[in-house]
Order: C-alpha cells, then structure tokens, then sequence
C-alpha cells in the first residue's frame, strides 16, 4: 500500500533519498527535505554531473543549473552559476528573498555572495585531469552514456500530503560555454503542482526543454494517468519528434498526490531511488527501446 511521506530522485542515489527521509521522517516539510537531499550530490566530488566535481563546458568552467518548486507553486532558479557549491540553496533564496524566479551567471553568482554563500572552486583534480583529456580531441556528443548523466532530480511529499521538487546539475559535459538545459527551467526540468504531483526529468536536456516535459507530464496525470502512464507519455511524445533517433537518453519520474510513483526512459539504464515506509529501494525503470 502506497504510504506518506516518500521521496524520490533519479538515478540511485541513496544518500541523497536517506538525508531527505530523515527529514521527513521527523515531520519535517517537502521542500526542507528536497533542498537538503539534493544538497548530498552537490557536495560529492565523485558524481560528476553535479555540484562541486561536475564537469567543465568546454572552456573549462563549471557552470550548474538548479532550481526548486515548493507546494503553493512558488519557485527559484539558477543558471549558469559558477564557483557556488550548492546552486539549489542559491535557487531557494532567489525564491523566498527576492520578486525573481530565475537568476543567471554572474548575477547569480554575485546575489549568492550577498546571501553569505562561499566562493568555492568546483574544478576537482579529476575533472581537470579528464578535460585535459577531452582537449586533445575536442569531441562533443550527447550519446548514451551513464556517466554524462548524473543529474539528480528529486520530488518528495511529506506527512502534510504536500508536494515539492528540486532539480540540480553541472550540465552536460564539456557543453558550450553559456550553454543552459532543462534542469533549471520550471516546467521542463521540474514541476510541482501540489493539487496534482510532481515530476522532473535527467538525459539530454535539449529534448526535454522542446516538450515541457515534467509539465507535461503534470498536466497528463491531472488527466488522470498514473505517474508510470505519464512518464511513459512524456518519452513516446519526445521519441515522436524524434522517430528513429536512438543516440540520447532521457528519464522522467513523478509522483502524485497519492504519494504512487512511477518512471520511463528512452533507454535502458535509468532508475529512480524510492523511499517510503516501506523501504529504501532501487526502483527498476522501464525504457522505450528495450
Ligand atoms: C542537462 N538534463 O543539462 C541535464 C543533463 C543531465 O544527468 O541530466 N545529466 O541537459
């Protein structure tokens, strides 16, 4: 039986989904829980789409997008951060403190200084070593490929039966400089609507940006699908723009009001980590190519 509060996220980060339980457990909000879960990932240097440690455009720089959406669909935004270790903390006072959703570069960066954030060097000695690497041949590409994709995604509902989503990531690897994905624009990396659900979305961020995807995704269980049938409606509707193109992956999740969860993904791979009363589990995901 389907309990509250749970919380989920991409991929299997367990450490993150633990952090956000514990903060849920003891009554705490959604939001509190999804800030702090993500927060994990931000600070691990060895997930390398993320944070602190995520790989460089392809000048060199770090740059990360993030953003939040709470229960009264309120939401903040960063993009194009650079040297800030947690963007979604940043995202979080761009919405509670100022008029703005979204904040960008250095703007971003100099609005997070003000907010006590310090500046923090995110290039580690591997990602250096790795675009050092990468620099000899200069090769941009979005295949398939587990590494390049890391973003963490996260969506919990607390013990109120209320709903929140954060989204956080480096972007894709070595990406051109100034460029922004999905992951920090409302509605295409993330959306919440606590009447509904909520969902948000890892993989090439270009594709998910075309069909608003965790907004469409919302809106189809307002329709009355699951959040599995939904997901899986949000991919078919992408692959329909892209008939035959095998060479991206994407993963949406979501969860409803219900607190049932559910994911879908172009490609094998993908997973959503869940935990609920019921356990701390690895959630299998099924794809559109088998
Ligand atoms: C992006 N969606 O910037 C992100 C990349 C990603 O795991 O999901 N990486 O397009």
């Amino acid at each position: 039986a389907v309990t509250k509060p749970v919380a989920i996220c991409t991929w299997n980060f367990m450490n993150a989904t633990a952090k956000a339980w514990e903060v849920l457990e003891k009554g705490g909000n959604a939001l509190d829980a999804v800030e702090q879960g993500v927060m994990v990932e931000e600070a691990d240097v060895s997930n390398e789409t993320v944070g602190v440690g995520g790989r460089p455009d392809r000048d060199g720089n770090v740059t990360l997008d993030a953003c939040i959406m709470d229960k009264d669909g309120n939401c903040g935004s960063v993009v194009y951060l650079q040297n800030i270790a947690h963007p979604i903390s940043v995202a979080r006072k761009v919405m509670e403190d100022t008029p703005h959703i979204i904040l960008a570069g250095k703007g971003a960066e100099q609005f997070a200084y003000e907010k006590g954030f310090k500046k923090t060097d995110l290039l580690t000695e591997s990602t250096r070593k790795q675009y050092e690497e990468w620099k000899k041949e200069s090769k941009y590409e979005t295949v398939i490929n587990i590494e390049n994709h890391d973003t963490i995604g996260m969506l919990a509902i607390d013990t109120n039966g209320d709903i929140a989503g954060a989204c956080t990531t480096s972007g894709m690897a070595y990406k051109v400089a100034g460029r922004v994905g999905d992951s920090p624009i409302i509605g295409a990396g993330l959306y919440v609507d606590n009447e509904v659900g909520g969902a948000t979305a890892t993989g090439v961020g270009e594709e998910v940006i075309r069909t608003v995807g965790s907004f469409l995704i919302v809106e189809l269980m307002r329709q009355g699908k699951s959040p599995q049938e939904a997901c899986e409606e949000g991919v078919k509707r992408i692959m329909k723009k892209n008939e035959g193109r095998e060479d991206f992956q994407i993963g949406f999740l979501a969860i409803n009001k219900q607190g049932e969860t559910g994911g879908y993904c172009v490609h094998p791979g993908f997973t959503y980590r869940e935990y609920t009363n019921n356990g701390h589990e690895n959630q299998p995901v099924e794809s559109f190519y088998k």
